[in-house]
């Protein structure tokens, strides 16, 4: 069998698992080069420097803050070529297109998150369904995250954890992205009649990455080892997304501004098909 039917057939099997479980883990996805340029880009962003010339749009965290709480910086690649060059890995925009079956796909925002060791207070991530913040896009909006491991992340390093099976239970609007109790909160997530809670573990080594829908509750615990957990989690539309129709009427922490740059390729660029 050629490398290429290879390839097809693995891509059906992380399509099924896709649409069955809400999401999915790629183990191998950019290449090695890209992935220390990245990191070397985010490093840069933590210390403030820019070869880009454009800042990071406005965010949680900024260079000097804290260095033990989770460290989120939004839109990173408009800061760093070296994280621009993997967000716009063409490996990324084939990926989404092959489990979604879409023509096109861009990549309307980035958020760089880098977890420090140590398991201080601060670096956990509360459940949540990604679509609880983005009320900016239509209900029926195709919308996924690709969250990508640039530090090998296994069970000590706080992975993230996905409810398999979530994405069906439809948008809850129960979660916080903030919340630090991660145990605690989970007596809050509401499971439908019928389902169950079924936890796992994104386990993913160096370069490879994760695929959630947006519906897909999600967290994350402490950073139990002793290296820094390092990511990117990109988010994703495809050609089946539109604004959403009260757009106007949003305040900010419901997400009013998350479609503002929709067609600015510097900021949302298209990284699968062709513009007309
Ligand atoms: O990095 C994490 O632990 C969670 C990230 C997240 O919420 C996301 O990628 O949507």
């Amino acid at each position: 069998m050629s490398a290429q039917a290879t390839l097809t057939m693995t891509r059906q099997a992380l399509r099924s698992r896709y649409e069955e479980d809400g999401f999915c883990v790629v183990p191998e996805l950019f290449p090695a080069d890209v992935v220390e340029r990245a990191v070397q880009g985010m490093d840069a962003i933590r210390r403030g420097e820019y070869d880009t010339g454009t800042p990071p749009e406005e965010s949680p965290w900024k260079p000097g803050d804290d260095p033990n709480v989770l460290c989120k910086i939004e839109m990173p690649h408009v800061a760093s070529r070296g994280v621009r060059e993997l967000v716009t890995h063409p490996a990324l925009g084939k990926l989404i297109a092959d489990l979604t079956g879409a023509s096109k796909v861009w990549v309307w925002w980035v958020q760089l998150l880098y977890k420090p060791p140590g398991g201080k207070p601060g670096t956990s991530v509360g459940w949540h369904q990604d679509k609880q913040y983005w009320h900016a896009f239509s209900p029926d909006s195709e919308l996924l995250t690709c969250w990508v491991a640039l530090s090998d992340v296994t069970e000590q390093s706080g992975p993230v954890r996905f409810l398999r099976g979530s994405h069906r239970w439809g948008l809850k609007n129960i979660g916080d992205f903030f919340h630090q109790d991660i145990e605690a909160q989970k007596a809050a997530v509401p499971i439908p009649p019928g389902e169950t809670w079924d936890e796992v573990a994104a386990i993913i080594p160096r370069g490879g990455c994760s695929v959630h829908h947006m519906l897909t509750y999600h967290g994350s615990g402490p950073n139990l080892s002793n290296a820094p957990r390092r990511s990117f989690a990109i988010h994703l539309r495809t050609e089946r997304s539109r604004p959403a129709d009260n757009v106007s009427e949003l305040t900010l922490e419901q997400g009013r501004d998350l479609i503002k740059y929709l067609d600015d390729p510097f900021y949302n660029p298209l990284v699968y098909g062709k513009d007309e």
